[in-house]
């Protein structure tokens, strides 16, 4: 019989037909005799053609740059796949403390290329795409960024994940699985405009969808869609269903894999029968297309909390998805609900997910039917809350009326939360009436409403800020009573940035010289990079160092020729502002640097002056109509540069329309400087300049943030601090004039008259007056003028020192030395020992 089958098959594969017989064997067999050819399953380049063929359908020959992408990743996921499993199995055997991490943001980018470099994947495929001849470029193009988030906050989350999965750490993130993140930016005639990101538009290879997990949110009201939005009827109770869609987040060294659930709406059962028999189609399945918007797009503003209606489900979505899910796994493992903070610890990402608070507490009361005491006592004792923002206007504050119309039973919780908690005031402060009013979780007026960072602290064992100097001030002046009276709660924990994002992966030419310098422990300990503080005074290293970042500056500027056309001189010293464009960030400020220095050529053609090439990315919440007037500032102002001979060579500006965490990944290794200039106080920590700091760009910069901890780590004589002091701006005598500069400073005054005369807008006159009339007529509130001079000044003691490659390359170098405090893997360690108190559960 064998020796018969094995003839067949031989048969088969010059092309006779397969045959249903009884001896087919397996199903693998059955492949074989159906002409599958040379493929062979077990190689890993079989492993790719065969997702070629069976899951695009598709010749190596014919498959497209897409499909390559997906086969790719798809034999990338399949190696991490038992990996991922056995992970999970055994934090259910270990039942270790977990860590959740809740957050309506999660700003992943990019992952086939992250993947293969933590899964040390990185020779196998370089010997692949040789021995293929595949553009590995072409294809990792290929995939979109997850844009799940506007900025800071939410490429912290992901840095978190990446952390905690290579400190092995038992920990899961939670989030919400928008179709549509972060809008595309493009620039027409210097304007931002917006375009939806579809970025699940094609199927993505590493989100798995969970059906079976799916967990029910019942509500008290339903959902239509009315002319195209979405309308609340309250009063008539419905469920939503939130299906998780859980994506692989893989450690460096590929040991442990934890996981990032999405949640996504789905619509239990709803098809209206009555409706559709009567011939109205649409309105049959109105209730399903209504539930499922809820989860359709993120919000697109970063600091104004505008209080839509949409966001305010969507968060309760995300709170009602997440706990249903861990208390479903804690309940597993455990029978005594004792033991939930010694199992569980809950983060909550801003406020954004602080109807945790009484979310978690309904679940105790109503559905396990614990006391109150007990329940408030566990609920405390679990969650933990973190602040990014001091900015009052960001600071979520939700109408009581929603919550009556949503979930009328979460408001009962909040109320006799407050109730209890305004007892301890006034034990404690008798008669302080107006401490009451200040600290109550309710804003009594027209129109009450919940303070939700009053209830994340009242409701939490833990609230931090993200460096110290933003921890201090919230800890004094933003929340100064809560602080007060619970002093024990508060803490610092100054953000961090992966290393094998930003500096491994993202700048190879650099990671590669570090590595031959001191080993590669430092992918996984950054501090170990203090060992290259001896090696800035050695001529060899210097060297390397600049040959690395010219290598980077290159690469970046063929890139930006290839893709937009646009030509920049690597050169020139790249000199870079990248982030949200928002007032308190100061690009304006930036934007009056630049124009002194046009005006200085402009007056002095023989000016001896390094060429220089300024970057701006960023985009501005679609409402904020002065962020956007910045946006056509910056661009007509590269415009008029551009046309202008006088400095051609020179100076340049550049506006990279649709910043994304992919776009950084490029830019940051090839910058020389950065700029960190928010009026002090404002910026909470900053995420971007550790970036550059790690990839060896020198920081001009305000004392703000974690800007001030960076030159603490560096040393301030290898910074360009300048302007401000938080304290001078928030702590001082409050007398500001921004027309004293105007009068008293020639090159500020050229330059506004500049900006006013409609140099910049020739064709559209006035189209700046918003911005003069910011800084000048409205008083100039982040205090733009205060530190246009002491700016101007920093950047020229720059400039001269660039005209010295070695002493450059020395201060630079200890920049990279001194960064390794700024790595996620110390934030997380500090998370983990301080709030969490969880501990590592390797993966055998
Ligand atoms: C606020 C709001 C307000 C309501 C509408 C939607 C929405 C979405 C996000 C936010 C928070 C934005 C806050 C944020 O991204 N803060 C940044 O957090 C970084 C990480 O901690 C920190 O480095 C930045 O300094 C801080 O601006």
């Amino acid at each position: 019989m064998r020796t018969d089958k094995k003839d067949e098959s031989k048969n088969y594969r010059k092309g006779e037909p397969a045959r249903e017989t009884e001896e087919s064997g397996s199903l693998y067999d059955l492949l074989q005799q159906y002409g599958c050819g040379p493929i062979q399953f077990t190689s890993e380049d079989g492993l790719y053609e065969r997702h070629l063929i069976f899951d695009n359908v598709s010749s190596l020959k014919s498959a497209g740059s897409r499909e390559r992408f997906e086969a790719a990743a798809r034999s990338v996921r399949d190696v991490l796949s038992q990996r991922w499993v056995e992970t999970e199995a055994m934090y259910e055997r270990k039942n270790p403390k977990r860590v959740y991490y809740l957050s309506m943001e999660f700003l992943i980018g990019r992952s086939l290329s992250n993947n293969i470099t933590n899964l040390l994947l990185n020779p196998i495929v370089k010997q692949l795409v040789e021995k293929k001849k595949i553009d590995p470029i072409e294809f990792l193009e290929q995939e979109p960024d997850a844009g799940l988030g506007n900025g800071g906050l939410g490429r912290l989350a992901a840095c978190f994940l990446d952390s905690l999965a290579t400190m092995q750490l038992p920990a899961m993130g939670y989030g919400l699985r928008y179709e549509y993140g972060i809008f595309r930016q493009s620039i027409k005639d210097g304007w931002q405009e917006e375009q939806p990101d579809n970025w699940l538009r094609r199927p993505d290879p590493w989100e798995v969808e969970r059906l079976s997990e799916a967990v029910e949110v019942k509500l008290n009201a339903s959902f239509e869609l009315s002319g195209g939005s979405l309308r609340v009827i309250p009063g008539q109770p419905s469920s939503l269903l939130g299906i998780p869609f859980d994506r692989p987040i893989v450690g460096f060294g590929g040991k442990t894999i934890n996981t990032l659930r999405l949640w996504s709406t789905a619509v239990p059962n709803y098809f209206d029968f009555a409706k559709f028999s009567g011939g109205d189609f649409v309105a049959a399945l109105a209730g399903t297309l209504a539930g499922e918007s809820l989860t359709r797009v993120l919000y697109p503003d970063d600091s104004t909390s505008l209080g839509q209606g949409l966001r305010f489900m969507q968060e309760y979505f995300l709170v009602a998805c997440s706990l249903a899910d861990l208390v479903r796994r804690f309940r597993r493992g455990n029978a005594d609900w004792n033991q939930l903070p010694a199992k569980v610890a809950i983060q909550m990402n801003d406020t954004h997910p602080s109807l945790a608070v009484p979310e978690l507490m309904r679940i105790l009361l109503d559905e396990e039917q614990l006391e109150w005491e007990q329940a408030w006592d566990l609920t405390q004792r679990t969650l933990a809350y973190t602040n990014h923002t001091l900015l009052p206007e960001a600071l979520e504050k939700w109408p009581v009326a929603w919550f009556e119309i949503l979930q009328p039973r979460l408001l009962e919780i909040i109320y006799e939360i407050n109730r209890r908690f305004l007892d301890e005031v006034r034990r404690r402060f008798p008669g302080d009436e107006e401490r009451i009013a200040r600290v109550s979780l309710v804003e009594e007026g027209a129109g009450r409403k919940i303070r939700m960072a009053n209830l994340a602290i009242v409701g939490s064992h833990s609230t931090n800020g993200v460096a110290a100097i933003h921890s201090n001030l919230l800890r004094t002046i933003t929340v100064r009573d809560l602080a007060e009276m619970f002093p024990e709660r508060f803490n610092n924990k100054t953000n961090g940035v992966t290393p094998r994002r930003w500096l491994h992966l993202a700048n190879p030419a650099l990671s590669r010289i570090i590595t031959e310098a001191i080993g590669d422990g430092w992918i996984t300990d950054l501090g170990q990079l203090r060992k290259l503080q001896p090696m800035a005074e050695d001529r060899g290293f210097q060297e390397a160092f600049l040959r690395a970042k010219g290598e980077a500056k290159s690469a970046f500027a063929d890139w930006l020729k290839a893709t937009t056309g646009q030509g920049v001189d690597p050169d020139s010293i790249f000199d870079c502002q990248v982030k949200r464009i928002h007032e308190y960030k100061r690009q304006l400020l930036n934007v009056l640097r630049i124009i002194v220095l046009y005006n200085r050529l402009r007056d002095d053609p023989g000016l001896d002056v390094r060429p220089r090439t300024f970057f701006f990315a960023g985009k501005a919440a679609p409402a904020y109509r002065l962020a956007k007037v910045i946006i056509k500032l910056i661009n007509n102002l590269a415009g008029t540069i551009d046309g202008d001979p006088a400095v051609a060579g020179r100076l340049k500006v550049v506006f990279l329309p649709d910043y994304c965490v992919s776009l950084a990944e490029r830019l940051i290794p090839a910058s020389d400087v950065s700029n960190q200039i928010s009026t002090a106080g404002y910026e909470a920590s900053g995420t971007s300049n550790m970036k550059f700091m790690m990839n060896g760009a020198l920081t001009l910069g305000t004392r703000d943030g974690a800007t001030i901890e960076m030159a603490e780590e560096a040393g301030e004589e290898n910074f360009f601090l300048f302007g401000l002091t938080a304290d001078q701006v928030v702590g001082g005598s409050g007398w500001y004039d921004p027309w004293w500069h105007y009068e008293n400073e020639p090159e500020t005054r050229a330059a506004l008259d500049r900006i006013a005369s409609d140099a910049f807008s020739r064709y559209e006159p006035g189209v700046f007056r918003p911005i003069g009339d910011a800084l000048l007529k409205n008083g100039d509130f982040y205090r733009h003028l205060a530190d246009l001079a002491s700016y101007l000044e920093a950047d020229r003691r720059l400039c001269d020192l660039y005209s010295n490659p070695q002493e450059w390359a020395r201060k630079a170098i200890l920049n990279v030395a001194g960064s390794g405090k700024f790595s996620s893997d110390r934030t997380i360690a500090e998370y983990a020992a301080d709030i969490w108190g969880v501990e590592p559960c390797p993966v055998r």
